[in-house]
């Protein structure tokens, strides 16, 4: 896939923004005093001459403690399977009840951009690739420059996390609605603490996009993957609760879905007219 070529602007715009609160997101103190210049270097500190399949786990730690990612007690939103919609990063801008990784400082700074690492150079002598970053998969290029980032990220944002937390889950994704080789199945969730986390919350949401007619749900609270991940963590020791389809994320799926058969008077829970 391309890169994002003005990437070190970008970066360097979305700091200042994030960093003076011009956002509206919960904004600490704390975050006024970052330098974005030396936030912006130390981004790519780790990966400059890099192979781009080859990071280092910690290649962004040096960022990511000058800007980490923080969320409110009780509202950390956690995603998987989801993806191709937005939908839980659109609910939680508009819900203060729920806080995404993409909402905290460096997954806004991050967020939709594509960059790597380079070892042979382009020209630029930054040691990055500025034209093109290999595709990721766990076969051919498992510790790509973008993967480290967004695992480190994902897995500062889940140690962080207080109170109840919340995951939504794609009840139609193939092979399962809680995915074993996910950022959330291998990072995410097993970096909760016990010790301060109240609840885990389990939104099963359908594809609005797949949807089906009269096959409301390949996989429910009580059956397949998602049962999986509910023994799964109460064997952890985390109260866990499970529901299909919940209200607070399918106002905006039916907004963006009108005519889906999951919205509207033949919707499951809404009565038949
Ligand atoms: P997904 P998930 N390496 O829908 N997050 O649980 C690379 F390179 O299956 C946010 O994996 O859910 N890409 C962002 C991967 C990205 C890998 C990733 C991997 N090992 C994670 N695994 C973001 N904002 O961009 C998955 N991907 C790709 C955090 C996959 O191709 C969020 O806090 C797809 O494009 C969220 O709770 C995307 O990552 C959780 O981890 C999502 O894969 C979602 O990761």
């Amino acid at each position: 896939p391309g890169t994002t070529p003005n990437i070190t602007d970008i970066l360097t715009g979305r700091c200042e923004e994030y960093r003076k609160c011009l956002l509206g997101e919960p904004c600490l103190p704390f975050y006024r005093n970052v330098k974005c210049r030396a936030a912006v270097e130390s981004f790519f500190k780790g990966i400059r001459n890099m192979d781009p399949c080859a990071t280092p786990d910690n290649a962004y730690d040096e960022f990511l403690n000058m800007v980490p990612p923080t969320t409110v007690r009780g509202t950390t939103m956690f995603w998987s399977g989801v993806m191709g919609n937005n939908i839980p990063q659109d609910v939680a801008q508009v819900t203060p009840e729920f806080s995404v990784l993409e909402e905290t400082f460096p997954g806004y700074m991050a967020g939709n951009l594509s960059w790597c690492g380079a070892t042979d150079g382009d020209g630029t002598g930054l040691g990055l690739n500025f034209t093109v970053c290999p595709t990721w998969t766990s076969e051919t290029c498992p510790n790509n420059t973008k993967a480290a980032f967004w695992a480190r990220a994902s897995k500062m944002l889940a140690t962080q996390a207080v109170g109840d937390v919340y995951v939504v889950l794609n009840a139609q994704r193939a092979g399962g609605a809680f995915n074993n080789g996910s950022i959330f199945a291998t990072i995410e969730a097993p970096n909760l603490n016990q010790d301060v986390v109240t609840n885990v919350a389990i939104y099963l949401i359908p594809d609005f996009q797949l949807a089906i007619p009269n096959e409301m749900y390949a996989e429910t609270c009580t059956n397949g993957s998602v049962l999986y991940l509910q023994n799964f963590l109460m064997n952890m020791n985390f109260n866990v609760t499970c529901e299909e389809n919940p209200k607070e994320i399918m106002w905006l799926q039916c907004a963006r879905f009108a005519n889906s058969p999951y919205c509207g008077p033949y919707a499951k829970g809404n009565p038949v007219v």
